[in-house]
């Protein structure tokens, strides 16, 4: 890759970033993987020519899968993070206290290697933590043999392409539901509200044949086509409202860039055509 680092949404749109230098390009067993120095944005992480994050607003998007679920939650202490090779979910839900243990299963070794090369803001915590334990291995097979059970699981997904693809399935949320402890809440990447719909809608429905509650979250992302993105909510019954007590994030003593306690409800205040497309699939 060279001059410019070119996300394209299927043959009608693509957005393009300077690129001043190509740090990794590799090709696993599962996508194609690559670090870029952009101009403007830092270092850039593309799996299969679709950008993963960068470092000028990976803040946004970390913030928010992570600590909605932890701060919804009123105890969380075993949480699973599926994907993610980057580290940056790790990394945030790791500065939570209460947490006890996070298991992280990354299926691609080459996003994880090429992260902790090049990519340290968000990588450093996978050199090594005493509550962390990375797995390179498959998700889905995870969720499908463990015996453990997690407060909280993170499903921190490339687009349902390449080996992403059964982390949108209803066999995979039929393992997340029953390796969920009894208040378990798992948060995933949810795409975009204007270029997946079908997928927003398939993902929303298979959530709703599970759980008893289910919702969908927004936030205004930099560098993802279209800029709003969403992740799904589903629990065993917490409400990421009602049941949000924002005492949690005051006695934190947590610095956020993104996250706020008031932007923590209002994210799920949903514009007039998102709702269209996805409330008939909300539960409890
Ligand atoms: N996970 C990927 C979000 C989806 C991006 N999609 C796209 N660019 N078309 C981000 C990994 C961050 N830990």
């Amino acid at each position: 890759m060279s001059e410019w680092a070119t996300e394209k949404t299927e043959d009608f749109m693509e957005v393009r970033y300077r690129n001043d230098g190509t740090l990794f390009s590799g090709k696993s067993e599962f996508q194609k993987v690559e670090v870029v120095q952009t101009r403007w944005h830092g270092k850039m992480l593309l799996n299969d020519d679709l950008v993963m994050l960068t470092e000028a607003d990976e803040f946004v998007y970390h913030d928010m899968i992570t600590h909605v679920p932890l701060f919804t939650h009123p105890d969380p202490k075993k949480v699973l993070v599926i994907g993610g090779g980057d580290g940056g979910t790790a990394r945030e839900v790791l500065r939570h206290e209460n947490v006890e243990k996070v298991v992280m299963v990354e299926i691609d070794k080459m996003v994880v290697d090429a992260c902790l090369e090049h990519i340290p803001v968000t990588s450093d915590v996978l050199k090594g933590h005493p509550k962390l334990e990375l797995i390179i291995g498959d998700g889905v097979k995870f969720v499908n043999e463990t015996k453990e059970k997690f407060d909280v699981i993170i499903v921190d997904s490339t687009d349902p392409i390449g080996p992403a693809q059964p982390l949108f399935g209803p066999d995979f949320y039929r393992d997340v539901f029953s390796c969920l402890s009894e208040n378990g809440i798992v948060v995933s990447q949810g795409e975009s509200p204007w270029y997946n719909v079908p997928i927003q809608k398939s993902m929303m429905k298979v959530l709703g044949d599970q759980f008893p509650f289910v919702r969908m979250y927004q936030f205004g992302n930099l560098t993802y086509p279209g800029g709003a993105w969403c992740f799904t909510y589903a629990s065993k019954g917490l409400d990421p409202i009602k049941d949000f007590d924002t005492k949690r994030v005051e006695e934190s003593n947590m610095k956020f860039r993104y996250y706020t306690k008031d932007l923590h409800s209002a994210s799920f205040a949903l514009p007039q055509f998102l709702l269209d497309n996805v409330e008939e699939f909300f539960r409890g």
